[in-house]
């Protein structure tokens, strides 16, 4: 049986590539982190009672910023694959908290890189480093390939580009298979709700049901490559799997902007909107209401008034440094790994807002229904 140790399991990336590589009939172990509160609802399913006979998957406390820790969790678990996917993966967050993230997304991958050195399994441990299309940053080619130049715009990226060079480092001072998947975006419903795609649908959800009146973002112009991640954490596995280590660039080859994402969003709810304005004065207000669509949603159309504004700029999303544009090109990973996305960008907006409305119909049936959440000063 292959052993396969995930850092970063409890995040979108870890909870999907735990269940893919579970039913492929390997040993995961995960790290997560120790919190206050549970942080495991993303692999809750997978969770195997560890008195059970033929246990698969099984949990450690960790973290990337405690070196000690990992050369244990390394040694104790043995792994054949190790998949790097724990950082502080918010861009803006990183402005600021720079140097926790360059702790936990710099150093963190030279610990556990060096945590296999050390325990001298460099000849038995393949590694997986998430990489990321921000190392392109300020643009300096489109498409974007393995071999355009880096030009990191966050803490975030310029930590991130260190964890890139000491992957490959790794692979040519120690002859370990050490790999780059530089990925594009990915999302789903599983996707953290501060990222823009996720606070897009999940607003498009509440705003269609009546529970929100206005969704506020910042630079609508940004164009991002998005994908779905299902497709994405096969790529990582296919990287492992290849009789060389090498990197790979991971994306779909289109790019759209921030406000299109925004609007086939609402579209997908019946709800038609149109944007005016520049900058930190655009708006985005409903044109039309797609009855039949909205009445097979199970959803209220009296709650919803053509010439409201749905949409607003507000300029505290604003990044100091921002990523004008990112555009992918897979030609490496379509032709050697033989990866091919299945979602494209409308089977993904799908995904996502149908699951964040029947979410939002849930949360809403519950309340309701006189449940609450928890709260201890109540
Ligand atoms: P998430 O933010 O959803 O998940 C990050 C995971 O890392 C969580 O499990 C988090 O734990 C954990 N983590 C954070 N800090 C530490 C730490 N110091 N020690 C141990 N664990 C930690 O990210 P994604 O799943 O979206 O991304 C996975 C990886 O891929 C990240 O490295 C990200 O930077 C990178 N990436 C992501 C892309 C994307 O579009 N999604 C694109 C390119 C790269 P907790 O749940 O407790 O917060
Ligand atoms: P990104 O993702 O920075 O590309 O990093 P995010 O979804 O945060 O931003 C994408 C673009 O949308 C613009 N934007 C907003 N972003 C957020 N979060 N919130 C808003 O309200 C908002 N309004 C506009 C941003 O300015 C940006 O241009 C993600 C992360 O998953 C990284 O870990 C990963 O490495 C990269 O993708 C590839």
């Amino acid at each position: 049986m292959k052993v396969a140790l995930i850092t970063g399991v409890t995040g979108q990336d870890g909870a999907y590539l735990a269940e893919f590589l579970l039913k492929k009939g390997y040993f995961v172990h995960g790290i997560k982190r120790r919190s206050s509160s549970f942080n495991t609802d993303r692999i809750d399913h997978l969770y195997q009672d560890q008195h059970e006979k033929d246990v698969q998957f099984k949990l450690h406390y960790g973290d990337l910023t405690d070196s000690t820790n990992l050369i244990r969790i390394i040694q104790e678990t043995q792994p054949d694959e190790i998949y790097n996917l724990a950082a502080m993966s918010h861009v803006h967050v990183s402005f600021e908290m720079p140097e926790y993230t360059a702790n936990a997304d710099g150093i963190g991958t030279l610990r556990l890189l060096e945590a296999v050195r050390i325990l001298g399994l460099t000849q038995k441990t393949k590694v997986y480093q998430a990489s990321t299309s921000e190392l392109y940053g300020l643009v300096q080619a489109v498409p974007q390939s393995e071999s355009t130049p880096f030009y990191p715009r966050s803490p975030y990226a310029a930590a991130k580009m260190y964890a890139y060079w000491i992957t490959v480092n790794y692979r040519e001072a120690y002859s370990m298979f050490a790999c780059n998947g530089i990925l594009f975006n990915h999302e789903s419903p599983l996707r953290g709700e501060t990222f823009v795609t996720r606070k897009i649908t999940r607003a498009a959800a509440k705003i269609a049901l009546g529970l929100q009146k206005c969704l506020y973002l910042g630079n609508l112009s940004a164009q991002r490559d998005w994908g779905h991640a299902k497709d994405y954490i096969e790529a990582m596995w296919l990287i492992l799997q290849q009789e060389k280590a090498e990197d790979y660039v991971i994306a779909t080859g289109v790019t759209t902007t921030v406000r299109e994402f925004v609007r086939m969003s609402f579209l997908e709810l019946g709800i038609e909107i149109e944007f005016s304005g520049k900058d930190e004065n655009e708006k985005g207000v409903i044109i039309g209401l797609d009855e039949e669509t909205l009445t097979s949603l199970g959803l209220n159309s009296e709650q919803l008034f053509l010439g409201s504004t749905i949409v607003q700029v507000d300029a505290k999303y604003f990044r100091p440094t921002e990523v004008d544009l990112l555009l992918g090109d897979p030609t490496k990973s379509k032709t050697q790994l033989g990866w091919e996305p299945k979602f494209d960008l409308l089977a993904l907006v799908k995904d996502m807002v149908i699951s964040d409305l029947h979410l939002m119909k849930k949360n809403e049936y519950l309340k309701n229904g006189g449940f609450k959440t928890l709260n201890y000063f109540e």
